[in-house]
C-alpha cells in the first residue's frame, strides 16, 4: 500500500496512527513542494487534492475516516478500529464525526484565516470557530469523565482522530485547566506509542505551524 500524506498534517496522522497501531506495512509517499512527481501522481489519483489518500493495488481510498475503516476491513490487525457490534460501531462513528466536525474544522478555520492576506480575513468566522471549540471542549470534558478512550469500544477510529485534532486544537485555542478531563485525555493520546511516533516524525516541520508552535508536547 502507498499512503500519500504529510507527517505534519492532522488528517494524515489520523491514518498513520491506525497503520502504526498494527504495524501494517506501507510506503509513505511524502507530499512536498519540492517533489513535483509525487504531487502530480497524487493529483491524478485524487483531483480534490486533500490528503491523506491510500492506494491499495488498483483501489484509491480517500477521506481519513474511510481509510481507517478500510484498513480495519481489508488489513485487520490486533487493534480493531471499528467494533463488530453494530451499535457500538455507531457510537465510534458518532464520536469520529464529533472530533472531525467540531474540533478539527473550527481549528483549521482559525489557522487558515491566519495565513490569508489581512483584507481577506473573516474575524466573525474565527470568533464563531473559537466559540465552537469552547463548546466542544466543555461537552467533551463531561463525556470523558471516568473514560479512558472516546467510546466503550477501547482504542478506536474515534481516538485516531481525537489525537491529532486535540493536539493542534490546544495549540490554536488552548484547552483551559478547567477542562481537566480533556487535558488528561489529550495527554493519554500523546503517550500512546502510535501517536507519539507520529508526533516525533512531525517535529522537524513545527516551524511551518502558522500560529507558531508552542515550546511543549
Ligand atoms: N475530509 C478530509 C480532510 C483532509 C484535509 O483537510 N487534509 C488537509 C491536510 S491536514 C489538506 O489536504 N490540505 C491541503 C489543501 O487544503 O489543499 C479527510 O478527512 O481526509
Amino acid at each position: 500500500m502507498k499512503l500519500y500524506a504529510h507527517p505534519f498534517s492532522s488528517y494524515s496522522q489520523k491514518t498513520l496512527i491506525a497503520l502504526y497501531e498494527n504495524g501494517t506495512p506501507f510506503e509513505f509517499k511524502l507530499l512536498s513542494r519540492e517533489d513535483e512527481k509525487t504531487g502530480a501522481e497524487f493529483a491524478a489519483l485524487w483531483p480534490i487534492k486533500r490528503f491523506p489518500v491510500l492506494v491499495d493495488q488498483d483501489r484509491t481510498i480517500f477521506e481519513a475516516s474511510i481509510i481507517v475503516e478500510y484498513l480495519d476491513l481489508h488489513h485487520p490487525g490486533p487493534v480493531r478500529f471499528v467494533p463488530e457490534d453494530a451499535r457500538l460501531a455507531l457510537e465510534v462513528r458518532m464520536m469520529d464525526r464529533f472530533f472531525d466536525n467540531y474540533v478539527s474544522t473550527p481549528q483549521q478555520k482559525i489557522v487558515f484565516d491566519s495565513i490569508r492576506p489581512a483584507a481577506d480575513r473573516d474575524p466573525a468566522g474565527v470568533a464563531d470557530a473559537r466559540t465552537m471549540l469552547e463548546t466542544a471542549y466543555a461537552w467533551l470534558d463531561q463525556r470523558m469523565d471516568g473514560r479512558m478512550w472516546a467510546t466503550d469500544a477501547g482504542f478506536s477510529l474515534a481516538d485516531c482522530g481525537a489525537a491529532p485534532f486535540l493536539f493542534y486544537a490546544d495549540w490554536t485555542h488552548p484547552i483551559e485547566e478547567r477542562f481537566a478531563n480533556v487535558r488528561s485525555y489529550r495527554q493519554r493520546l500523546l503517550e500512546r506509542p502510535s501517536f507519539a511516533r507520529a508526533v516525533d516524525e512531525a517535529r522537524p516541520y513545527r516551524p511551518l505551524f502558522p500560529l507558531g508552535a508552542p515550546d511543549r508536547d
